[in-house]
């Protein structure tokens, strides 16, 4: 490890900015300085990045390829100064220019490659897999246009696009020598030649899959790892001319469906949107990406034959499932193996990961769809197909029903899930209930097929960017206690549950708290307007919006607060600023009215003159990775209320964890493990369990309406929001989608079953909060017990259960 003076640095800055804008320090924008410090931090770490591939190729170990359609990598500034141990060196370089740092890595856009949890935990991995040694390549790519910028106007969200090329596009390196051609539609001719079957593909697009490197450096560690960005790019874009004779419009219209490709992530989330752009998208992702890893494996070893000894290719959801037929047409088309050794080799290779179980995720493309694009791969596909349901007519003889509903094609679609189970070693869950439900339920019968490749890997996030990066001062405080060997050995918070006694810490860690409510409350005056009640419960809800999420349920409760203040305005009540930060789906009406919903309530509560210091509504604009680092230290109370079995884990609840905010939750995805490791005192729990969710979901017989008429709290709320607020808006079609229907027919995500048990559970939370000893309390707990929420135990997990490469890293 180097180290780093705030003289040398300076004249590192000072000398980039010359060379790379003719600009003296005077004379410089603060995005030139910027990307001046961006520029010194990313020679260091590509002089790394050189090292660590060329150091590990000579090992000759396992490589992991980690493909995922998002990579939500946040700002990449201040992270890679504190890994490198750099930070303090620049922070000073840049006083000593006459800057504040944080306004300089706040000029840094957010690269928005993601959308939310799936997005975010491969950025998480990237991080810990550089960390504790492992040999990691990310794979993804490098959108144009990011996740949209979110807009509140006249209370409704409108969305803008993102161009976080202008101050991101400096993290990248350009790889030209290893472009890869993607080859998108077309025919398949099959030609029968001495008993060999030999295809051709003919009439395809070729697109060109360039690759733009980000390094993505390691804590206290000379490791980088490589996170590669494919931007597509038309060939035929360079030979206009010899197109201009014939067919010009053609060819324009070619150049532009293939550069089409990587222009826009689609901002679904947990949902579906079968546009055949995307299904390009993903066939462009995994094409460039095996073709990159077997050139560079056929390189290095002359023959495809060990590539699964030395690769493990990991799918992150089924989004990237078509890298199975892919490898499968690689090692036959163009190695010219048989189908039974390419077979060995690529079910050895692969390994999948669940993220969902909402039946409306699970991935599904129509055949004729996959025919028009990729000719070849449906081929594959259908002989994939035919055999593996060969081998199940051995486990349920004569049982169609069953076999069809496991076929990898059936009904004219293409089921990736099925696919990604039969063409992998490993599947696995997020959290370990998630993990229990796709053995019992989702994925039943797979299960009762191949139970050995089914195991769990609790999700994690990254330690260093949550905790270090956006909470230096609790890192602080934590370290005068324990060391700050926890940095890189998370299990290490463990010793702060020795303090619990000490009231000098417990008075330091509100105070830390208060810091960081501060810190916020500038913020939410700065963007909202609005001045909040510093010795109020921050009580924060951030995340996608999404029905089975239940922000509907965090809203009416609000609602119904709101009433009881105003028919109680002598009862002494604990104070709360509730603060939502969330993005809808642009196409997902029902989301956008319940944001429109929080702002009609914001608009009303936060005027009544009888809601003051009392109760403030929030909506902080444009959720994202550099926000949740200023709110995650600054909550007080964790939102994590979704309908039990239907959130696979979260990583946000892991977040605000870390940061000493305590949880209000159902006994779903993580939150499960949460509350066995604070113990279930130190964690606010309500609602139904998985089992109950599902059986009551199951029977059709659940009637919202009846919990309406008997709870007098919840009908006033639910009248009241229906009636509508003093913006004039009325929200009858929300009200009426939760109890207007017959039994089975309402409130989908059971927000009225849950609601009484909601409230109860509030009120615990003020009865503690009332005791700022106890709550603090509380708040050390969950921080000691949060280490094994960290990615570096997930990661670790993966390595030895899954890739079964080395790494030093104990848990
Ligand atoms: C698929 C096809 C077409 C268009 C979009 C998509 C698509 C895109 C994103 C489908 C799903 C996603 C994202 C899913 C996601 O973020 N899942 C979350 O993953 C987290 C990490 O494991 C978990 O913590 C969350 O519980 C889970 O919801």
């Amino acid at each position: 490890m180097a180290t780093y003076s705030k003289n040398g640095v300076k004249k590192e800055i000072i000398g980039k900015l010359r060379r790379h804008f003719s600009r003296d320090v005077a004379e410089a924008t603060r995005e030139q300085v910027y990307q001046a410090c961006a520029l010194v931090i990313r020679d260091a770490l590509t002089d790394r990045m050189i090292y660590t591939q060329n150091e590990l190729n000579e090992q000759g170990g396992r490589q992991v390829h980690y493909l995922c359609m998002e990579f939500l990598v946040g700002r990449s500034l201040r992270s890679n100064a504190f890994n490198l141990s750099m930070q303090e060196a620049l922070e000073g370089a840049l006083a000593d220019l006459g800057y504040e740092a944080q306004d300089i890595f706040a000029e840094e856009e957010d690269p928005g490659l993601g959308n939310g949890g799936l997005g975010r935990l491969a950025a998480c991995y990237m991080d810990s897999m550089a960390t504790i040694g492992i040999h990691g390549n990310g794979y993804s790519i490098r959108y144009e246009n990011g996740n949209f910028r979110q807009k509140i106007e006249n209370g409704v969200q409108v969305e803008l696009p993102s161009s976080w090329l202008d101050t991101g596009a400096v993290w990248q390196i350009s790889a030209m020598d290893d472009v890869r051609e993607v080859r998108i539609g077309g025919a398949v001719n099959s030609i029968w030649q001495d008993g060999k079957l030999t295809v051709e593909h003919v009439e395809y697009t070729p697109v060109l899959a360039v690759p733009y490197d980000m390094p993505i450096s390691g804590y206290h560690t000379d490791n980088v790892a490589r996170l590669r960005l494919w931007q597509a790019k038309s060939p035929i874009a360079l030979d206009m001319q010899a197109f201009s004779q014939g067919d010009y419009l053609g060819a324009v219209e070619k150049v532009a469906m293939a550069e089409s490709i990587s222009k826009v992530l689609y901002p679904e989330d947990n949902h579906l949107a079968g546009q055949s752009l995307r299904l390009k998208q993903q066939y462009f992702l995994v094409s460039a990406t095996a073709q990159d890893i077997c050139a560079r494996h056929k390189a290095h070893y002359g023959t495809l034959e060990n590539f699964a000894e030395k690769n493990v290719l990991h799918i992150n959801d089924t989004h990237p499932a078509l890298v199975i037929p892919e490898l499968m047409r690689i090692l036959m088309d163009e190695e010219g193996m048989g189908w039974d050794g390419a077979w060995h080799i690529v079910s050895q290779s692969v390994a999948y990961t669940n993220h969902t179980v909402t039946p409306e995720s699970l991935e599904c493309w129509p055949t004729d769809l996959v025919q028009a694009h990729m000719p070849r791969i449906m081929m594959i596909l259908a002989e994939i197909n035919e055999r593996y349901c060969q081998e199940l007519w051995n486990y349920f003889p004569g049982d169609f029903e069953r076999i069809s509903s496991l076929a990898i094609i059936a009904d004219g679609q293409v089921r990736m899930a099925n696919l990604a189970i039969v063409g992998s070693f490993s599947v696995n869950g997020v959290s370990a209930l998630h993990s229990d439900i796709l053995k019992e339920r989702v994925f039943a019968d797979q299960y009762h097929i191949y139970p050995a490749k089914f195991r769990n890997v609790t999700n994690g996030i990254a330690l260093r960017r949550w905790l270090c990066e956006a909470n230096p001062e609790l890192t602080s405080l934590i370290a005068s206690k324990i060391g700050n060997g926890f940095i890189s050995h998370p299990s290490e918070l463990q010793v702060l549950r020795n303090f619990g006694g000490d009231a000098v810490l417990l008075r330091d860690l509100a105070a830390v708290k208060r810091r960081n409510k501060e810190r916020l409350a500038a913020y939410i005056k700065e963007h909202n307007h609005i001045e909040v009640n510093l010795d109020s419960i921050f009580d924060v809800q951030a995340k996608r919006l999404h029905g089975y999420k239940r922000q509907l349920l965090n809203i009416i409760h609000v609602v119904d607060m709101y009433h009881f203040i105003k028919n109680n305005p002598h009862v002494s009540v604990v104070p709360r600023t509730v603060i939502f930060a969330s993005k809808a789906s642009p196409n997902d009406t029902m989301a956008k009215r319940t944001i429109q919903l929080m702002l009609s309530v914001a608009h009303q509560v936060n005027r009544d003159p009888d809601m003051e210091g009392k109760l403030k509504i929030i909506f902080l604009e444009d959720y994202r990775v550099s926000l949740a680092e200023l709110i995650m230290p600054a909550a007080e109370l964790s939102e994590q209320i979704s309908v039990a079995g239907r959130e696979a884990s979260g990583t946000g609840n892991m977040k605000f964890m870390m940061s000493g905010a305590l949880t209000i939750g159902t006994m779903d995805g993580a939150n499960v493990e949460i509350c066995q490791a604070v113990g279930s005192e130190n964690i606010f729990i309500f609602g139904m369990g998985a089992e109950e969710a599902q059986s009551l979901a199951a029977s059709g017989e659940y009637y919202a309406r009846d919990y309406y008429n008997t709870n007098p709290a919840l009908k006033e709320a639910l009248d009241h929001i229906r009636r509508g607020f003093d913006d004039g808006e009325e929200y009858n079609d929300i009200v009426s989608a939760l109890i207007d229907g017959g039994p089975g027919k309402t409130d989908h995500f059971m927000v009225c079953r849950d609601y009484e048990s909601y409230g109860l559970a509030q009120e615990r939370v003020d009865q503690m909060y009332r005791r700022p000893e106890n709550w603090n309390y509380m708040s050390l707990v969950n921080i000691a017990n949060s280490g094994r929420f960290a990615a570096d135990r997930s990661v670790a997990e993966y390595a030895q259960n899954i890739w079964r490469v080395h790494t030093s890293f104990a848990y």
